[in-house]
Parts: C-alpha cells; sequence; structure tokens
C-alpha cells in the first residue's frame, strides 16, 4: 500500500490510457529501487560513488517517454532513470558502474559518463555544461537531415550557470534547432543554494533573453512532465526550434552520498519527502484503482529480481586487466588513409588559396561536410578563405556563428555523434581558448571513452611576424600535442597544406590545423589542382646534409630555409616535421643519427614547447650518435609583443643562425 494515503500532488490524468499511466509509474519504479539497492552497496563499500536520483525520477522517466526511441537525450549525474526507461539491460549499467568490460567505457570512465549509440544516449561529461553544445550539434545534423528529430539535454540548476548555457541557448535559438534544454532545478549545486547560483526568478526567465520559449514545470509532477514535453516534442518536430524547461524539483539526497546534506534545512527535506514522485503517484493510482497492491507487488518483485540477477552476474564477470597496447589503441579511432595522387596538372597557388582550395573540394567530395566559424558565410571569413563557399554550398553547410568558441566545438561534437564531419574555423588561434575544454575534453577523450569519434578539425590561423600583438600572433600547438586524442597538423607550404587538409578532413579524428597567416599571403607554389592527399606522420626531409639536422615546423621552415641559403658552406638536413601528432620519429631519430647534431626550431617560447620534447626523445635515442647537445631555439620568454622592432626581437628567427653557427663548432 501506498506510504502517501492522498496524494500531494494534483494528477490529471487526461487522455492517457491505464497502460502508459502504469507503465510512467513502472518505469520510476525501477530507478527508485536500483538507487536503494545501490545505496546498500554503497554501505558496504562494494561500490565507490553515488551520485542520487532520488525523488527526481518524474523528469527522466517523463522526458524519456515523451521522445522516440530513435530521439537522442544527453542526460546528466540524476538521470538514471533515462538510462532504464531506454531498457538499458541492467547487466550493462553494473559493469559500467564497476568499471567491467561489458560496461560502455571498458573501465576507462565512471558512472554515467558514456554513452551508447544502440540507446541514442550521450552522457556527460564532467565539466557539465558542454552537454548542451552537444546537443545543438545532434539537433543541427537532424535539422540537415530533415528527420522531425528532437533532441531533449538536461543540466542542473548549477550548470546552467557555466558560459556553456549561454552559449548553447544562443546558438539553438539563432538556428532554430530543434533541441528541448531541461533544466532540473533541485535546490542545490552541489552545496550551493539557487539564490547564490543565479539571480533572477526563475530559471525559466532567461529564455525570454535568447528568444525561446520556455515553461515551468512541477518536476515531481509524472502526468504534468510526460504530457507537456510530448506535446512539446510533437509541435518541434513540426517546427523546429529550442524549448527551455525549467523541472521544479529537489535534491533529497547529498550532492554524492559521501558528501551528506547538513547544508539542507530539515523542513525542506520534509517538504520535498511529501512530494515524492512516485509515492504521491502511486497514491493516485490506488485513487484510481489503476494499480492494485497485487500489480504493485509484482512490479516491486519483478524489478528486484531483475536487479539481483543482473547484480550478480556484474560482480562474476572477472575485472579489466591492464593492457597497455589496448588503452593506447583506442586513443584514437583506426583510420585507413586512402591515397589520392597528386595529378600533373598544377597551377601556382599561395598558402591562403591552397587552403581554400582544399577545402572546397572537401566540400565537394564529401557532400555533407559542415563548415562553421565567425563570418565564414557572405563576408568569406577574415582571411577569405570561405570566400564563394555560400554560393557554391548554401547557408546550411557554410554556417557562421555568433562568437561562442567552445558551443560551436561542442556542436561539431554533436555533428559527429550524427555521422556529420566539420570543420570550425577559429577566426584567430588564439580564441581557442574560448572553446578550449570541449576541445581537449570533449573532442580528445571521446574516443577512449565511449568509442565515440569526433570527425572534427579545428583550423587555426596562427602565428607572429604580423605585428598583431599577443592575441592575434600566438602558435599555440603545444598546447593541444600533449592532449591525448588530437592529432596536430602544420604545414609550411601550400602543396602540404592542401594535401593534409584534406587528410585531416577525411581522418574521423580531430584535427587541430594550424595555418600560418604570415605565410598566407607570402608563399607559393606549383599546386596540383586535383583533389589529393597526404598521410600524416611523414616528415618533409627538404634539403640533405651531413654536419647537422635543422628540425622545424611552420614558419620555422623557411627561416631555416632563409639561413641555409645565405650560409650554402652548412652541410645540413632540414626536416619540416609536417605533422606533429603523429610524430615521424624515425625520419628525426635516422637523421640525427647520421649527422650526431641537431638543432630544433621553434616559433613558439621555449619552455613547454614541441622543441623541448624533441630534445629529451633525442637524448633518450640518439644519446650515442650525438656530437653536441640538441640545441633548442626558440621566441622569448615573453607575450608576442605588437610593434615590429620588439616583435623580431621576440621571435627565435633572430636568434637562430648565430645559434645554427655555435652548435657547428661545438
Ligand atoms: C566545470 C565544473 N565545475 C565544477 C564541477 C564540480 N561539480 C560537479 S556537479 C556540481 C554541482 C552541479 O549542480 P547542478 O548543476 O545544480 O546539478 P545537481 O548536482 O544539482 O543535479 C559541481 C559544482 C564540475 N564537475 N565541473
Ligand atoms: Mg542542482
Amino acid at each position: 500500500m501506498p506510504t502517501i494515503t492522498k496524494s500531494n500532488i494534483a494528477y490529471d490524468k487526461r487522455s492517457l490510457n491505464d497502460q502508459t499511466l502504469l507503465k510512467l509509474y513502472y518505469n520510476m519504479l525501477k530507478p527508485r529501487l536500483i538507487e536503494e539497492k545501490m545505496l546498500i552497496l554503497l554501505r558496504q563499500g562494494k561500490i565507490s560513488k553515488w551520485f542520487s536520483g532520488i525523488g527526481q525520477e518524474a523528469i527522466s522517466v517523463g522526458v524519456t517517454m515523451a521522445l522516440e526511441p530513435s530521439e537522442y537525450i544527453l542526460p546528466m549525474h540524476r538521470n538514471l532513470g533515462v538510462f532504464t526507461t531506454r531498457d538499458i539491460p541492467l547487466h550493462r549499467l553494473f559493469c559500467q558502474w564497476q568499471g567491467k568490460a561489458s560496461g560502455f567505457t571498458k573501465g576507462r570512465d565512471r558512472s554515467f559518463h558514456f554513452g551508447t549509440q544502440d540507446y541514442n544516449i550521450v552522457g556527460m561529461i564532467s565539466h557539465l555544461g558542454p552537454q548542451l553544445g552537444v546537443a545543438d550539434g545532434i539537433a543541427l545534423a537532424n535539422l540537415l537531415k530533415k528527420n522531425g528529430n528532437v533532441t531533449a539535454v538536461f543540466s542542473g540548476e548549477g550548470g546552467t550557470s557555466e558560459g556553456d548555457f549561454h552559449e548553447a541557448l544562443n546558438v539553438a535559438s539563432v538556428w532554430s534547432l530543434p533541441v528541448i534544454f531541461c533544466v532540473e532545478n533541485n535546490g542545490y549545486g552541489l552545496s550551493t543554494p539557487t539564490n547564490e547560483q543565479y539571480n533572477c526568478k526563475h530559471i525559466a526567465d532567461r529564455g525570454k533573453g535568447y528568444g525561446i520559449e520556455s515553461f515551468i514545470l512541477d518536476g515531481n509532477n509524472i502526468i504534468e512532465t510526460y504530457t507537456k514535453v510530448q506535446k512539446l516534442a510533437e509541435s518541434i518536430r513540426k517546427r523546429p526550434r529550442p524549448i527551455l524547461i525549467e523541472f521544479k524539483t529537489f535534491r533529497r539526497r547529498g550532492h554524492e552520498e559521501a558528501s551528506g546534506t547538513k547544508y539542507v534545512p530539515q523542513d525542506l527535506m520534509d517538504e520535498w519527502e511529501a512530494k515524492d514522485p512516485i509515492e504521491n503517484y502511486r497514491s493516485f493510482l490506488f485513487s484510481k484503482k489503476i494499480l492494485t497492491a497485487q500489480i504493485d507487488e509484482t512490479y516491486i518483485n519483478e524489478i528486484k529480481s531483475e536487479i539481483e540477477t543482473a547484480l550478480s552476474s556484474a560482480y562474476a564477470e572477472p575485472a579489466i586487466t591492464a593492457n597497455e597496447s589496448v588503452e593506447l589503441n583506442d586513443v584514437y579511432k583506426s583510420f585507413e588513409y586512402k591515397d589520392f595522387t597528386p595529378s600533373q596538372n598544377t597551377k601556382e597557388l599561395r598558402f591562403i588559396d591552397a587552403i581554400s582550395e582544399s577545402l572546397k573540394q572537401s566540400m565537394q567530395k564529401h557532400n555533407d561536410l559542415v563548415i562553421m566559424g565567425q563570418d565564414i558565410a557572405e563576408y568569406g571569413g577574415v582571411f577569405k578563405i570561405t570566400d564563394g563557399f555560400v554560393e557554391a554550398f548554401g547557408k546550411e553547410r557554410v554556417r557562421n556563428t555568433p562568437i561562442c568558441e567552445s558551443a560551436i566545438v561542442e556542436t561539431a561534437m554533436g555533428l559527429s555523434i550524427s555521422g556529420i564531419k566539420s570543420v570550425v574555423e577559429m577566426q584567430f588561434a588564439d580564441f581557442v581558448t574560448s572553446g578550449f575544454n570541449p576541445v581537449v575534453n570533449y573532442l580528445a577523450k571521446s574516443h577512449y571513452r565511449w568509442q565515440q569519434e569526433a570527425d572534427v578539425v579545428v583550423r587555426m590561423p596562427c602565428g607572429g611576424g604580423v605585428a598583431a600583438g599577443p592575441f592575434h600572433s600566438q602558435t599555440n600547438e603545444a598546447w593541444f600535442t600533449k592532449t591525448p586524442g588530437l592529432k596536430v597538423v602544420y604545414p609550411a607550404f601550400p602543396y602540404d597544406a592542401k594535401g593534409l587538409l584534406a587528410t585531416a578532413i577525411n581522418d574521423p579524428n580531430p584535427v587541430l590545423f594550424f595555418e600560418h597567416k604570415a605565410l598566407y599571403r607570402s608563399t607559393r607554389q606549383d599546386v596540383p589542382t586535383n583533389y589529393f592527399t597526404i598521410p600524416f606522420g611523414q616528415a618533409a626531409v627538404l634539403q640533405e646534409g651531413e654536419a647537422v639536422t635543422i628540425i622545424t615546423y611552420g614558419a620555422g621552415v623557411h627561416w631555416a630555409l632563409e639561413t641555409l641559403d645565405k650560409n650554402t658552406n652548412i652541410s645540413a638536413d632540414l626536416i619540416d616535421l609536417r605533422t606533429l601528432q603523429p610524430l615521424d620519429k624515425d625520419t628525426i631519430v635516422n637523421s640525427v643519427k647520421k649527422t650526431g647534431r641537431a638543432i630544433i626550431l621553434q616559433e613558439d617560447s621555449l619552455f613547454g614547447g614541441i622543441a623541448s620534447d624533441l630534445s629529451a626523445m633525442l637524448m633518450e635515442d640518439c644519446f650515442e650518435y650525438l656530437d653536441a647537445p640538441v640545441k633548442r631555439v626558440a621566441s622569448l620568454e615573453t607575450p608576442i609583443p605588437f610593434i615590429g622592432q620588439l616583435e623580431d626581437q621576440y621571435l627565435a628567427k633572430g636568434r637562430f643562425e648565430s645559434a645554427l653557427k655555435q652548435l657547428l663548432t661545438y
């Protein structure tokens, strides 16, 4: 019998039939019973951490039941009901929480931090907010595919304070993306009460500021949640647009079990316990004679037995054994490089034209490839690389974005989840900082975590020598080469830029593609006119010699060439790395073994750059072959100054020649 004998929640069953009403009940009961079991296991020390959604089940279940199974849902840490309502076998869920092989992340990530294409669920990363922008990407894919699908994404009220929330809602609104933003306002974000989190009356009020319809629902009323979301979803399927829903609810347990609830006033706890979404609904169903004690017992027994069976099978599954090569192999999605050979026909192109041409040919080759960036459509981008693209490919595929680097990188991730490739143009590489989190945490780690590729290229106009000051001149490749999961490409010539960009777009992994601005209009080369590719991980040996190995990339290649042109007596191997990740270690090591001397030239400031790692690598692998210490030449340890004489002093270029000569006389 229900513990709450008279419902404290006003239910209106409308036209819902008994079967649906019971299904809503069953689907709420299941996560509740799983949680109750988990709390016991936690006390027994059998699981390590638990984020409870007790008291919030009506939201997860109502939203999930309102959507079609083919429609993506992006849940958070309190949405167990999303996973169970999508009928994920409990064995798999328990294995996930225990870090077993039958889970979803092979022991690589915990709790609800996983996605699964089998159930159209995309789980969170710890940073909360990025979920929202990823939902934009999935919704954009649905819009482009015209399949009428809706996407639902969750956030707590705490998560709405993150910039990602603002960016995601703004993009969704500007692009009319069919996404339902579900904010579960449960009173607290860890220990922080709502009045310290935001200063408007309702989170839903924010909808107006973004030009989005918004609604406030009683998140503990399953019928209201289900019927309203269902109605909204139907409407969005017909007329794509974003909608913001604030569900009023309460977090009845600690942020996670170990952190307690001391800071929560008891009267609030009591008030919300009386509004328990399951107990009240049970009482309502009893009062309408839809649920009987017998059916209730059958449900409870059925679920409990499913839990016990799945728990024992999960416990019986052997623990994962650590295997280094398995781990390393899963960081990147395997990619079978397909060689498209360059034609005999060539045309002299500037670096910038080569990139533009490559991008255009890739847009033709991949007819759903989307490019996104600020001012890239009619305006053609600040460097005019996408000039004429809107006319050729249309506004759907050539997308001007608001100024929101995070949301756009997240959108690109969402497109990839939906099988669509994209290229994101950073207006300047410096601005990637505003989208740094999704690059290094979402794109980079996705394949390793749950085998979901991030098929995204981020174009990075970078570099100094253009009198542009500290925020339009950086070459920030080292921020990314140190992050497993990303590929980093840095061409120095138009030919390479064209072929490597084509490969970057074909490669299903996230690629940071650096384009040196000073080379854009200063470097010319005969470039094959056709679509062709160049494999990653193959350095180019531009000159061969005996006395020294010069290793560099990007603008450094041209500085080294100038120096060698001036000093024809120096017999050097000149290696242009072309790609930094993957790195062509063999070419470097073999050359240094031959010459016995190595100098590494990098445009970035010295400490923590590529040169340092290459130097360490050479010390380890070539020590016996070296006739002199490996020399690093880099820019000054200052931000990049604006005015010419300061910038010249800053850049490594001015120090290279003397350092090279010194090394040769060591
Ligand atoms: C970027 C970031 N900052 C801080 C945290 C730590 N953290 C995890 S959950 C959480 C509270 C989230 O509150 P809310 O969004 O209201 O969700 P709730 O836990 O209440 O469901 C905090 C502070 C984090 N995971 N990521
Ligand atoms: Mg909260």
